[in-house]
């Protein structure tokens, strides 16, 4: 118990490569991995991470990670980053809706967050929730804001600017992997001219490209594979009990180059901004184009009268795939049913093509996530195709398929 612990704690040194943890990935494509990480490597960047992508000053800021701290984004932005650089931060757990949807804010009030750093999952469910709720409180403290977790779609990134940030705290979003250990492709605040919806580019320090099937580096517009073409002091060191796995994951795509296959689908702007497009396995082939889940999603989010979406590519005979979307209205709008469906169709195809107009549209009440956020497309793709659902362990709320379905 607390009262027979010590109050004095001594400092042991560690070899560099001393395993530190091992962390189960989310899997929101199937079996978990173990992913390991040591010692010395990951401290250094998560602790020059947190110091710089965030711009953390000791003694001054009052610094909130929102992640659950058994998400890697707890691991290295609630425990290791921030105590090695001496925080001051709030440790939260629970829900956001708890007692009431004023819940983060008051806590960003009564603390002067200066740092808040969340997922865009959260920033939608605030969206839903409405402006009110946030305008009801006085933010000003909030000097800086983070995103992490899943592409953030510009509609949310301009709410989260605009209604949480007053219009001037400078959004970072960081894009990195439980594998990575630490952020790998951020704007730097104050440094790097941001863009609603791009992480911009690597770290100092940090290598990436963007390169096709056959390992050719993609300019503006070519939509690849996001590759790790340097190694960086955090990476993992291997999966736990599968080293074979590890290597077949990782480093066989693009063996003879050397290179890091982070599984992630990613293009460039024409100004060099680095768009990352979401899991490879979550692109969608449609009559033989290339189309994204994320860039559906968020032609989705862009209607008015839309909270959430979440988007799959379930199998069709003439197509390959057809788009089926799932869709969370905002709080207040009515559900005109087909007429709302037919203006969602349409959006999609002025924002992106004609041939990206999603096959079938359902309003659902909720969708399948993680704890961490991310959408469980794979259990998506299994109603879609009216298939029985494979492992829902990891979802916050299994029960949400009843709603899903209709039942
Ligand atoms: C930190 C974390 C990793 C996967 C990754 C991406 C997605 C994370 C962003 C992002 C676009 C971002 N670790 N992802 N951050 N996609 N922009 N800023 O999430 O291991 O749980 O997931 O998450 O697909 O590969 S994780």
């Amino acid at each position: 118990t607390v009262a027979q612990a010590s109050p004095e704690h001594e400092a042991q040194p560690f070899d560099a490569e001393h395993p530190l943890f091992i962390l189960y990935t989310s899997g929101t494509t199937g079996k978990p991995k173990g992913i390991i990480h040591t010692s010395g490597g990951y401290l250094t960047q998560a602790s020059y991470t947190h110091h710089n992508v965030f711009d953390h000053k000791p003694g001054k800021d009052v610094y909130w990670c929102t992640a659950d701290i058994g998400w890697v984004t707890g691991h290295s932005y609630i425990v290791y980053g921030p105590l090695s650089n001496g925080v001051t931060q709030v440790v939260y757990e629970g829900t956001p809706n708890s007692p009431d949807e004023h819940r983060h804010f008051d806590i960003i009030e009564k603390y002067g967050v200066s740092i808040y750093y969340t997922a865009p999952t959260l920033v939608r469910t605030f969206m839903k929730w409405g402006r009110e709720i946030p305008d009801a409180h006085d933010l000003s403290s909030i000097r800086l804001l983070g995103s992490v977790g899943e592409p953030i779609n510009p509609e949310a990134w301009r709410w989260f600017r605009d209604v949480i940030g007053g219009n001037k705290a400078p959004i970072v979003d960081t894009w990195w992997q439980t594998e990575t250990g630490a952020i790998m492709i951020s704007p730097l605040p104050g440094i790097t001219a941001t863009k609603p919806g791009s992480a911009m580019a690597p770290l100092p320090g940090i290598s990436a490209k963007i390169v096709d099937d056959d390992a050719k580096p993609l300019g503006p517009g070519g939509n690849g594979y996001l590759v790790l073409d340097e190694p960086w002091p955090a990476m993992l060191r291997g999966i736990w009990g599968d080293m074979e796995r590890y290597r077949d994951t990782y480093w066989s795509r693009y063996a003879e180059e050397g290179w890091y296959f982070a599984g992630d689908g990613a293009k460039y702007d024409d100004d060099g901004a680095l768009w990352v497009l979401g899991r490879v396995d979550d692109v969608m082939n449609v009559s033989g184009h290339r189309i994204s889940t994320s860039e559906v999603e968020s032609a989705l989010v862009n209607h008015h009268g839309v909270a959430e979406a979440a988007v799959v590519g379930a199998a069709d005979e003439t197509t390959g795939q057809g788009i089926v979307a799932f869709v969370i209205l905002r709080e207040g709008v009515e559900n005109t049913g087909d007429v709302l469906i037919a203006e969602l169709k349409a959006q999609v195809s002025t924002d992106i093509s004609p041939i990206a107009k999603p096959r079938q549209i359902t309003i659902v009440p909720e969708l399948p996530k993680t704890r961490s956020g991310k959408i469980m497309r794979r259990l998506l793709r299994d109603v879609a195709e009216g298939r029985d659902l494979g492992d829902t362990s990891t979802l916050v709320d299994p029960k949400v398929f009843d709603a899903i379905r209709g039942k």
